[in-house]
């Protein structure tokens, strides 16, 4: 056979097995087991540091958009490898095309491409969106990755056999299609397949999180309770996990002297507490809507802890969700007795996209810190980092006093005839970590002047207030609103110069609206 005659049969040959290897995968992502697919954006987005992530997410047009792209590319690349293997198969072939050879092509195509893809993806290959416990998620992982590999391996050698079979002498000869026509067969085929998987990859769609990551609370409807369905939600996944209890494990191990795992039922021992706590997203802008509140039902973390027993050198708790997901908190604050594992949400059990069944609650942290889908709990050294933090956020994970205007909107127009002397209400909310909010002022002339805000929910001290004020404008003009907050420990909400950059913005929020006669 001619070398571009070999190179182009095994073109279309690997072209065939890429796509069906990615439509393999496809259907063990809808099953809820994780695939390279999904994977490798978390594996690889750890290397990016926060100010080019969210430029890149910038360029993209957002969170969701860069994980579409992160999908997409690994499928292209995928198929892009998988043409390249099968021209690099059709030359190795090429002399005896119909050669027997499973021997090699299963070390090159299947173990070799399985020992690889274990050996870098092994930080992310414990990722089960069905809820196994880590070790199983890993093993789960590994039998898909070679399921796909193998499907790989086979349709590869099967189509370049079928492709370049000989014509044998017997009578149904003429029936026997040439190499082209056996080509539009298997091409035929292909596009059948890829039709298939892009039916699956519109399920999928539907699937994901993109409808819902992101949501915020904010503006005219914030009440002091965010109902579930409204509370602002944040997901590194492309597709969330929807935990199957009956494979659901809670570990506790590491640093401790007996370690323990727990079943569901298992939790019915603890007493669980009802305690209300608002969450804030790191990346939460001034003006933005990630950060909500509600009453949370849980066990306290210390209660885990001291039934494991940590060890003197344990000086951080790291939490681990079934989606691979982790992060820290030091041991200190883990001990604390408002730091929760939430089985239960504003009166219903934890929806999924809330991290059903189990979430930590760190009062006075950022979102980052409340792991969903919680399943590891582990006592670590002091230089554990969560997937954020290696990527480079922080290092100040504590909420600092923020403070937002909720209504009237930015640029609003407003008619001091229409109201004819009434006050103009101006609400909003203030959050001041775990430190409660004592004061909230508003001043009209961009910082100049502050006058005394009336706090009409005042929360506890792990909640935000709410917080209103009736304005009188004096006459018709542009005014600058900003609304400041104190926390309470007396400290007022000021621009943190010494926070990085990468440890939440602080500042004020500031809106113009526009007083018309
Ligand atoms: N397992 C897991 N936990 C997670 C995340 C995640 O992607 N996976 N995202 C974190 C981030 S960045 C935030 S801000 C909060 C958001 O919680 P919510 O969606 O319930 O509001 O969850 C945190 N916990
Ligand atoms: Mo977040």
């Amino acid at each position: 056979m001619s070398r571009s005659k070999a190179i182009s049969i095994g073109l279309l040959a690997g072209l065939i097995a890429g796509i069906s290897m990615t439509v393999a995968m496809l259907l063990l992502a809808w099953i809820g087991i994780a695939t390279p697919l999904a994977i490798i954006g978390d594996r690889l987005s750890v290397f990016i540091k926060p100010g080019p992530f969210l430029q890149l997410m910038g360029r993209v047009g957002g969170y969701n958009q860069l994980k579409q792209l992160g999908v997409g590319s690994t499928m292209a690349g995928q198929i892009i490898v998988s043409m390249l293997g099968g021209a690099v198969f059709g030359l190795l072939m090429r002399r005896n095309p119909q050669r027997r050879v499973t021997a090699w092509t299963m070390s090159i195509f299947v173990v070799l491409p399985v020992i690889m893809l274990a050996i870098v993806l092994w930080p992310v290959l414990g990722t089960s969106y069905l809820g196994f416990p880590i070790a199983s998620a890993r093993m789960m992982t590994l039998i898909g990755v070679t399921v796909g590999v193998l499907v790989f391996e086979r349709t590869l050698i099967g189509s370049f056999l079928f492709l370049t079979r000989p014509k044998s002498q017997r009578a149904t000869d003429e029936y026997s299609p040439s190499i082209g026509r056996r080509a539009l067969i298997l091409g035929g085929l292909g596009a059948l397949i890829a039709g298939g998987g892009i039916v699956l990859l519109r399920k999928l769609y539907d699937a994901a999180a993109f409808s819902y990551d992101g949501t915020q609370y904010k503006g005219r409807i914030v009440q002091p309770v965010t109902p579930n369905d409204l509370f602002y939600c944040v997901t590194k996944n492309v597709i969330d996990p929807s935990v199957d209890e009956d494979l659901w494990h809670l570990e506790v191990n590491g640093l401790v002297q007996s370690p323990r795992a727990y079943r569901i039922q298992d939790l019915n021992s603890f007493t669980q507490v009802e305690q209300e706590t608002t969450l804030m997203c790191i990346s939460n802008g001034l003006d933005a809507g990630l950060m909500s509140n509600a009453v949370w039902k849980g066990i306290p973390l210390i209660d885990f802890l001291e039934a494991a027993g940590p060890l003197a050198e344990a000086k951080r708790v790291r939490l681990y969700g079934v989606d691979n997901y982790t992060d820290t908190i030091p041991i200190e604050k883990a001990l604390e007795p408002t730091t929760l594992l939430a089985l239960g949400m504003n009166g219903v059990e934890l929806p999924d996209r809330h991290g059903y069944p189990m979430r930590a609650i760190v009062p006075g942290y950022f979102g980052e810190k409340h792991v969903k889908w919680l399943t590891r709990i582990e006592l670590t050294g002091a230089d554990a980092k969560g997937f954020y933090e290696t990527q480079g956020w922080g290092p100040d994970f504590i909420v600092p006093t923020r403070s937002r205007i909720d209504v009237p909107d930015n640029d609003a127009r407003l008619s001091l005839g229409q109201l004819s002397g009434a006050p103009i209400q101006i609400k909003g909310v203030a959050f001041g970590g775990d430190r409660g909010i004592s004061r909230v002022e508003l001043s009209d002339d961009d910082g100049e002047t502050w006058d005394e805000a009336k706090i009409t929910y005042p929360g506890t001290k792990l909640t935000w207030a709410l917080w209103s004020y009736d304005w009188k404008p004096d006459s018709a003009d542009d005014y600058t609103l900003v609304v400041r907050a104190t926390d309470g420990e007396g400290e007022v909400q000021e621009v943190e110069e010494d926070r990085g950059w990468f440890s939440g913005v602080t500042g004020f929020h500031k809106i113009v609206v526009h007083v018309t006669a």
